[in-house]
């Protein structure tokens, strides 16, 4: 098929340089292709995962947010130390729904810190820096836009206070285990003695519950992963023609490893900046990993990164755990 491409409205000097170019180009020339699920987050995408966090099938926010809600002054307790200020910074904060009951029970009982969101999405970090100061006044907030641990010595270098990272909604699984091993062990590496971290993950559970929530009846999973294609278009001036792509989503009980994919339900050639990609019928790409974990499983891999798991804080039907390590 052919796609009328709009490159003319690219400057394609700039975009070639673009770290989003190089790794997406990199990731269609792989093989297999892949694509990199840190950038399904643009402002669509962001609306995107709102609406599949609304939707009955997806059920680890709601977990999440049981456990922060229902077990607030555990999870303080946990991470208030002696009193002294602390940074509290949030990797991946979002919107922040589920810290914020967190914050809210810091800031009534005058725990002296300052929160410090981290997020890849510009957006997200306008937002926070704006409604936060509104919905919970008296907060300290410093909000970083970019990576993860650039924005982590970043926040080590604005101030020497004790930190507590939150690494919240299972965002820990859209790395294959050993990658997250490693992780958090630059993450031990950026961080201090007395330092903690808190970490949610998503449990190993009926593989059905795990599986529709990565595949739901509205196909809201699905757009939230062609919505990738339609950015790289945009930002681009690629030419997918999304009607030809479909949403894959399998889980392995065994290895807890939750993977979708996009498959080309045609030979097609898709133009991406200079590039030509081509693809069989049936070829896929790899989009996302959503790993599962069982609740030993997440202390083995706090002891293997260097760190010593200290409590871990469950919801009511054991289905997301809110771990806590030193
Ligand atoms: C935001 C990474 C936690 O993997 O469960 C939701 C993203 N992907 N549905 C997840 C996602 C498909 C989500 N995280």
């Amino acid at each position: 098929p052919t796609n009328t491409a709009t490159q003319s409205s690219v400057s394609s000097a700039s975009i070639t340089d673009d770290q989003f170019y190089k790794d997406v180009i990199n990731g269609l020339t792989s093989s297999p292709k892949q694509l990199e699920s840190k950038y399904f987050y643009d402002a669509n995408g962001d609306k995107l995962f709102q609406d599949l966090m609304n939707c009955a099938e997806y059920y680890p926010t709601n977990c999440e947010m049981e456990i922060f809600t229902s077990r607030t002054a555990e999870l303080a307790k946990a991470i208030t130390g002696n009193g002294d200020a602390f940074d509290l910074i949030e990797l991946g904060a979002g919107d922040a729904t589920k810290s914020s009951h967190l914050l809210s029970y810091l800031i009534e009982n005058k725990t002296d810190f300052t929160y410090l969101p981290i997020d890849i999405s510009g957006n997200v970090i306008n937002y926070l820096n704006i409604t936060l100061p509104v919905t919970l006044p008296g907060i300290k907030i410093t909000g970083l836009q970019g990576e993860y641990f650039d924005m982590l010595k970043k926040a080590a270098s604005i101030s020497k206070n004790r930190k507590v990272v939150m690494f919240l909604g299972s965002n820990i699984g859209n790395m294959p285990v050993t990658d997250a091993e490693e992780f958090c062990r630059e993450l031990r590496n950026n961080l201090s003695e007395g330092d903690m971290v808190l970490v949610g993950a998503d449990l190993k559970k009926n593989p059905k519950t795990v599986l529709a929530a990565y595949n739901d009846e509205g196909g809201i999973t699905k757009q939230f992963n062609i919505n990738l294609l339609t950015r790289i278009n945009r930002e681009l001036g690629a030419d997918f023609n999304t009607f030809q792509f479909d949403h894959y989503a399998m889980y392995d009980p065994e290895t807890g490893a939750c993977k979708s994919y996009l498959i080309s339900l045609a030979e097609q050639r898709v133009n991406v900046g200079e590039e030509a990609v081509d693809f069989q019928k049936d070829e896929y790409i790899y989009m996302e990993i959503s790993q599962k974990y069982t609740a030993n499983q997440v202390s083995e891999m706090a002891e293997r990164s260097g760190f010593k798991p200290v409590s871990q804080v469950f919801d009511n039907k054991n289905w997301f755990v809110d771990a806590i390590w030193m």
